[in-house]
């Protein structure tokens, strides 16, 4: 039996089945503000650091799952069926392998409502919302802590969107993987705005699985990463705690350069920064400096998530007309 399958056994031991005949779900995109960033194990998805997002409200992915009798799995992604040989379904087949009832298959229909511009992953929602579909169609009833680490399995990031609000990822420490979960951060901060530009559409050279892999193993820099991480962890928890804007945009901007400077350290080098995202930093520490509190954070690719208070929104706006403001704590 794989590692996997003694894992899914052990999360699904002790659930009952109460088998319906159709599963549905919703689960958020979600933003990182310290970032996962390197795996200590790869087959359980497990990372070497803890890690702190927030969840984007209504953006995210729906699915509605169902079994079915035939041959493979059906899947249709955003309303239009994904070939058995495409990777996405391949991905997607592989991990319900880990669920699939003998000699049975899957019907699977995934949508996002993630923004195009975003360059969001969908793959945290996607996962999560899996999870949940399955919890949904099986009956298992299953705690959110045990379903943030089945989505853990897809996606590390998708175990922090199992949850709205902010959201911290434990790492964990047993190699059975059965300690690294998320769970909510208790507090919650209407005025919380992100927003979401997009400056560049290019497709990213290098995804982020083999990126975070090609750190881990070639960048001395990374060496820092754990201590630079608990050490934003910490300040980001007392931000939140506290409503501290300053603290959490500055903290966050800076746990986002260290993680690309980590990944210039790697060889290859990776670099997903454009041209336009270069700009768009330059342009933010401007306004910064002429009193505007902006911040950013970034992912494995090149475009910018602005974090701001509500307050500032119509300054932001007015610096960035094609801005989508997310308030990720309003219904
Ligand atoms: C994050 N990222 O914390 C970080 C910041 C990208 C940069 O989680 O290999 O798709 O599936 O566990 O979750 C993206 O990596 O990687 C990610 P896998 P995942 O949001």
């Amino acid at each position: 039996m794989s590692v996997q399958q003694e894992f899914v056994n052990a999360v699904l031991a002790g659930a009952q089945e109460g088998r319906k005949p159709f599963g549905g779900a919703f689960a958020p995109s979600n933003i990182a503000l310290c970032k996962y960033w390197g795996k200590r194990e790869p087959a359980l998805n497990l990372p070497l650091t803890s890690s702190l997002s927030v969840s984007l409200g209504r953006l995210g992915t729906e699915t509605c799952i169902h079994l079915k009798e035939g041959a493979q799995d059906a899947i249709a992604l955003n309303g239009a069926p994904v070939a058995a040989d495409k990777s996405f379904a391949r991905r997607l087949t592989g991990f319900l392998n880990l669920f699939r009832p003998e000699g049975m298959c899957f019907a699977v229909e995934t949508r996002n409502n993630i923004p195009t511009a975003a360059g969001l992953a969908s793959s945290a929602s996607g996962f999560a919302a899996l999870v949940l579909g399955l919890n949904d169609l099986f009956g298992w009833d299953l705690p959110r802590q045990k379903m943030s680490m089945l989505a853990r399995l897809g996606s590390g990031s998708a175990a922090r969107s199992v949850y709205d609000g902010f959201v911290v990822w434990h790492a964990g420490a047993s190699d059975d993987g059965l300690d690294s979960f998320a769970e909510p951060v208790r507090f919650k901060w209407p005025d919380f705005r992100i927003g979401i530009l997009e400056l560049c559409t290019a497709e990213k050279p290098v995804g982020s699985r083999t990126g975070m892999n090609r750190t881990v193993e070639t960048s001395t820099l990374f060496k820092e990463w754990p201590q630079k991480v608990r050490h934003d962890l910490n300040r980001i928890e007392v931000a939140i705690a506290t409503r501290n804007f300053d603290l959490l945009g500055k903290t966050a901007e800076s746990n986002a350069l260290a993680m690309h400077a980590t990944m210039l350290d790697a060889w290859p080098p990776l670099m997903y920064f454009q041209p336009e995202s270069v700009a768009m930093m330059h342009r933010i520490w401007r306004l910064r400096e002429e009193g505007l509190p902006l911040y950013f954070t970034m992912d494995a690719g090149p475009n910018l998530k602005l974090l701001f208070a509500a307050g500032h929104e119509a300054a932001v706006k007015e610096q960035f007309p094609d801005v989508q403001v997310i308030a990720p704590f309003e219904g």
